[in-house]
């Protein structure tokens, strides 16, 4: 068979915090290859499929991924030597059955993930389809779609030293009308953003995904630095760019189930929280909140969708991890209206479309998104254009980890000419 998968190699590489990770080879029996480095993520739901790390103190801190790597070459590739690449479903059942846990603790995620990407890299050449193309096949979409981008700004909690309580605010082009437009007006936000903190005296240094850590003391200081921002790029909050926020709630929770915002020197339950985030909407031009509460917090979660919801985005992903369970669940119980899909905290390709199905089938938005610690590779872009997620979030358009992904979105559109989705995406009222 053509397509059957003949070598599979793993190794460890570097990622953009310097830390370890898996990249992986796959060659079929046509000379067809294709490769994959897998990201890893500084602030993790529980629930997320197990990131195998070699826990030896005296190599990379113990962040080594040797073992998974091993486990790639050894196990991994005996048990799927000479399959068909083409069936990537029965490669992904195949890859969890040698594992045999439910978060793919024992041979790794890391590895595991890397292989049914790979694989899906060399499927798409074997079949002489650009890589999106060949991801919308594999996902029953008719038609590939540019997806609308939230692109970091300014960043604070595990991403940039808890510089800020929140960790993460976004800028989202609603009035470009293609991906290169979009770039262009963020790529302006992004530069404002360096002057006027710089002007104010702020650190203009990079936090993990390339945007700035003004460290700025309340969530309201953050937003008002986003709209002077904007508007000293030349654009207006609310008609050319609108604001996202992923609150990454997870990592605030304290012993005693509250919020911890230490920064702002305050700590909140779960409906003061929500009552923050209803400032905010209130105030400013946010349209998008992600992770606004903590992973297991449903019944705040209900609320803050009760509250909100018709009005704004939220977005699961801590709360959701990429888990086609979780998202069950948050369907039936009315938590969020859209999901964070990140690849590796589903672990595998096939598990990743099935949540993207889901959500679209229950009108979940979904939100393909980068992890903080990335690589050069760019499977995203392809995977946001092939399943017409809508949007993506990659990070800053800094640093060649994220910039590859916008390049590659940029190649995408130039090639394809594929439809904008535009700030419809958002599918919001507000
Ligand atoms: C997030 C991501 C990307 P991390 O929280 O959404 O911003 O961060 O990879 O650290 O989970
Ligand atoms: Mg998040």
């Amino acid at each position: 068979m053509r397509t059957a998968i003949k070598t599979i190699e793993a190794r460890q590489i570097l990622d953009s915090r310097g830390r370890p990770t898996i990249e992986v080879d796959v060659m079929l029996s046509d000379g067809s290859h294709g490769r994959a480095a897998v990201p890893s993520g500084a602030s993790t739901g529980s629930h997320e499929a197990h990131e195998l790390r070699d826990g030896d103190p005296l190599r990379y801190w113990g962040l080594g991924v040797l073992k998974a790597a091993t486990h790639v070459n050894t196990e991994i590739a005996k048990g799927v030597a000479g399959f068909d690449a083409l069936d990537q479903r029965g490669l992904d059942d195949r890859l969890r059955e040698l594992d045999g846990t439910e978060q793919l603790k024992r041979l790794g995620a890391n590895g595991i993930l890397g292989v049914s990407i790979a694989a899906c890299r060399a499927a798409a050449s074997a079949r002489t389809l650009s890589l999106a193309a060949y991801i919308a096949e594999l996902a029953g979409n008719p038609q590939l779609q540019m997806p609308l981008p939230m692109v970091n700004i300014l960043s604070g909690g595990l991403h940039a030293g808890r510089g800020m309580d929140v960790q993460d605010f976004l800028a989202i082009p609603a009035r470009a009308s293609s991906i290169e437009e979009a770039i262009h007006t963020i790529s302006l936000v992004r530069s404002a953003a360096a002057q006027v903190c710089q002007a104010r005296g702020l650190p203009t240094l990079l936090a993990d995904e390339g945007g700035l850590s003004p460290g700025c003391r309340s969530g309201i200081d953050a937003l008002q630095l986003m709209c002077q921002s904007i508007e000293a790029a030349g654009l207006k909050p609310g008609e050319d760019v609108l604001i996202a926020i992923d609150v990454a709630a997870t990592s605030l929770k304290d012993a005693d189930g509250n919020y911890r915002l230490a920064r702002e020197g305050k700590t909140l339950s779960s409906s003061e929280m929500i009552a923050m985030m209803r400032t905010w909407v209130d105030g400013y031009p946010v349209v998008s909140i992600e992770d606004g509460l903590d992973e297991e917090d449903w019944k705040g979660w209900a609320e803050l969708t009760e509250q909100l919801g018709a009005r704004i985005q939220l977005v699961g992903d801590d709360l959701f991890t990429t888990n086609q369970t979780r998202l069950h669940k948050g369907i039936g119980d009315k938590a969020a209206n859209g999901v964070l899909v990140k690849v590796n905290q589903n672990g595998t390709l096939s598990g990743t479309l099935d949540v993207i199905a889901l959500a679209k089938a229950s009108s979940y938005s979904t939100v393909i998104s980068a992890r903080s610690g990335e690589t050069e590779d760019a499977f995203i872009a392809d995977l946001a254009v092939g399943t017409a997620a809508g949007q993506i979030k990659i990070g800053s358009l800094r640093t060649s980890s994220t910039v590859c992904k916008y390049n590659q979105l940029l190649r995408i559109e130039a090639a394809s000419g594929a439809p904008y989705a535009g700030a419809r995406a958002l599918r919001i009222s507000k």
